[in-house]
């Protein structure tokens, strides 16, 4: 055997024994890199007589091409034999069942779904949504909502106080959300209207009391607002929530600090079967508290009583969410109870808008 035929023969031996890719190229830059041995031979065919160049360089040149044709037919052979190998060991169990995605198994919490409901029906009347810091002076969410100092009513919000800071002040967690509407009327010009929901806090707790609720209050200021209009707005937002087409209401005289003359507003509703009907029936259900903004409230809010007026309401948003979706415990809103989430929870892509429905 020639020496050119043995080179040859040890070469495509070698390649024929390579038990992987990186193996494989190992010896393709040994034989065919700058440096590697049929380079090095290559190179000497300039030194050659035109005599052995006609012999060698055709040789070689064959060489090259046996060694190359090798090597990328051992490359496919490692490349099918890794993936029967994969394919071998990677089984996948088409039988397990699927897994659903986050957005299919998360729940949307019933405050939040009644939340974004509000939001929306307001939105739709022109309103836009203010909200606040649950941490408020006491200036904010008792003075300027003209409950004067020691008056029984700061009392009767069952306030948490915080420690006194090092200027001696006593913050507390607001008890309503009214402070919201204070800071608007002092940084934004008449007209306003604004709904804000909001958490709220007093120290309360029972089946229907929680130390921790949810408020909506709405605040319209401008030269005319009147009763005729905070009527009209209510009974749309009724309505519009309860997705009924008719709906009675009643306004009874209360007291709030904050309002005069101050109103409750009761909803027609049917008690008589295992669920509250709303728009019909022979029973009334209180709903809200509102009235026409106290002109003192105007005044602490930056605006002048002889020029503007408005009116507002507040609404107790977890007692209206548990009387449309026919929740019984108010407790059990903050129990984090994942039975309780999936039975009475929302479906997250399922927005609330008043095109394509509330809550259906
Ligand atoms: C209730 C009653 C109400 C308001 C809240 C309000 C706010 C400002 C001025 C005047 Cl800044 N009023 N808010 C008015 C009437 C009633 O809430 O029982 N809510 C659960």
């Amino acid at each position: 055997m020639s020496e050119l035929e043995n080179f040859e023969s040890e070469i495509i031996a070698s390649i024929t024994a390579a038990d992987d890719e990186s193996a494989l190229e190992a010896i393709r830059v040994a034989v065919l890199g700058k440096k590697g041995s049929l380079s090095e031979k290559m190179k000497t065919l300039g030194k050659m007589t035109p005599e052995e160049r006609s012999i060698m360089g055709p040789a070689l040149n064959a060489l090259k091409n046996s060694v190359n044709e090798a090597i990328s037919g051992k490359r496919e052979t490692l490349q099918d034999l890794a993936i029967a190998k994969r394919l071998a060991s990677e089984k996948v169990d088409i039988t397990l069942p699927v897994r659903p995605s986050p957005a299919e198994v998360g729940r949307i919490h019933p405050i939040s779904q009644v939340v974004d409901e509000i939001t929306a029906i307001f939105a739709d009347m022109g309103f836009s949504i203010a909200e606040g810091p649950d941490i408020e002076t006491d200036y904010y969410n008792f003075t300027a909502l003209n409950f004067p100092e020691g008056h029984p009513a700061r009392e009767m919000h069952d306030t948490f106080f915080f420690n006194p800071d090092e200027n001696g002040e006593r913050k507390v967690l607001r008890t309503h959300t009214s402070p919201v509407q204070i800071h608007t009327m002092e940084s934004q010009k008449p007209p306003i209207r604004i709904a804000i929901p909001g958490k709220t806090y007093r120290q309360d707790s029972d089946a229907t009391h929680s130390p921790m609720f949810h408020q909506l209050e709405g605040l319209v200021v401008d030269k005319t607002a009147n009763i005729a209009n905070l009527k009209w707005v209510l009974e749309e937002f009724c309505k519009t929530f309860f997705e009924v087409d008719h709906i009675n209401m009643r306004f009874r005289p209360s007291f709030f600090p904050f309002t005069e003359p101050s109103l409750e507003l009761d909803i027609q509703c049917d008690r008589s079967g295992n669920e509250v009907k709303f728009g019909e029936g022979s029973d009334w259900m209180e709903i809200l508290g509102c009235g026409m903004v106290h002109p003192n409230v105007l005044r602490f809010g930056g605006l002048d009583p002889d020029e503007y007026q408005g009116f507002a309401w507040g609404i107790g948003i977890d007692r209206i969410a548990m009387l449309k979706y026919g929740m019984p415990d108010l407790r059990a809103f903050f129990d984090a109870d994942v039975r309780w989430i999936n039975h009475y929870g929302f479906r997250p892509l399922d927005m609330p808008t008043l095109f394509g429905g509330l809550s259906s």
